[in-house]
């Protein structure tokens, strides 16, 4: 299980030329439809958990444990890590079930709960009350930094809405500050000045398409 390592920001026309100057390479474009789900009361996203389903596969976002080691981060490298976000990425369908089944369990039967993990067909969302509350198109272009392994995505989601990221991908027990460093650099290559996060597209989706839902993340501080 790795850890995605990533900060947002915002395209601006002169994206794709410093690109180009600061020697990324283009390694394509996709399109995908993901389609987020939960339950109707919200039980994951405000844990900060996100289920969805892109291309036939499974993923879950999760929260990592880890924390800042404040002892060997300056004030510097700690307003950096602060643009960034960190989530652990499970793709394994069991496993994801799993940790579903944990996160809602108060509201699983253990007949249900018993069934879950062999379930191959998607009835296992309905047992545990998931429902579909976003799904979008986004058309992404992909370019890498070689010699900081990063990978930068330009990302134009169907709704109307241009964002940008840089990530690094780390290993489970890998070195997130090191991570935090070549994303810091890239962003100073690419003349990022902003101290503030940037929103991604779940942000954008939720606030024009479900305002209790986004409102409720809001006032629970997990967006
Ligand atoms: C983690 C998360 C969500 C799940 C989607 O994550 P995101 O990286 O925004 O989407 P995408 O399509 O770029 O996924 P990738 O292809 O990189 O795996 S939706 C909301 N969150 C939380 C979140 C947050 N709190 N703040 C920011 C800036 N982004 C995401």
């Amino acid at each position: 299980m790795s850890v995605e390592v990533e900060r947002k920001f915002l395209c601006s026309a002169d994206t794709l030329k410093t690109l180009e100057e600061m020697g990324a390479v283009c390694v394509g474009q996709r399109q995908f439809h993901d389609q987020y789900f939960d339950t109707p009361v919200f039980d994951l996203t405000l844990k900060d958990m996100w289920l969805r389903k892109r291309k036939g596969c499974w993923e879950l976002k999760c929260p990592t444990t880890t924390v800042n080691r404040t002892e060997e981060t300056s004030g510097e490298q700690s307003k950096a890590a602060a643009l960034c976000t960190r989530y652990k990425e499970i793709t394994n369908l069991p496993d994801i079930q799993q940790r579903v089944k944990e996160v809602i369990k108060e509201d699983t039967d253990s007949e249900t709960a018993e069934k879950i993990s062999s379930q191959e067909d998607e009835s296992w969302l309905s047992k545990m009350n998931l429902v579909c509350f976003a799904e979008f198109t986004t058309v992404r272009r992909s370019f890498t930094l070689e010699e900081e392994g990063v990978q930068i995505d330009l990302d134009q989601a169907d709704f109307g809405y241009h964002v940008g990221e840089i990530e690094v991908l780390v290993p489970e027990g890998g070195d997130e500050q090191s991570a935090l460093e070549k994303i810091e650099r890239t962003a100073q290559k690419l003349g990022l000045t902003g101290h503030q996060r940037v929103e991604g597209k779940m942000n954008i989706y939720l606030k024009r398409n479900r305002p209790e839902h986004y409102e409720k993340l809001l006032s629970e501080h997990v967006l």
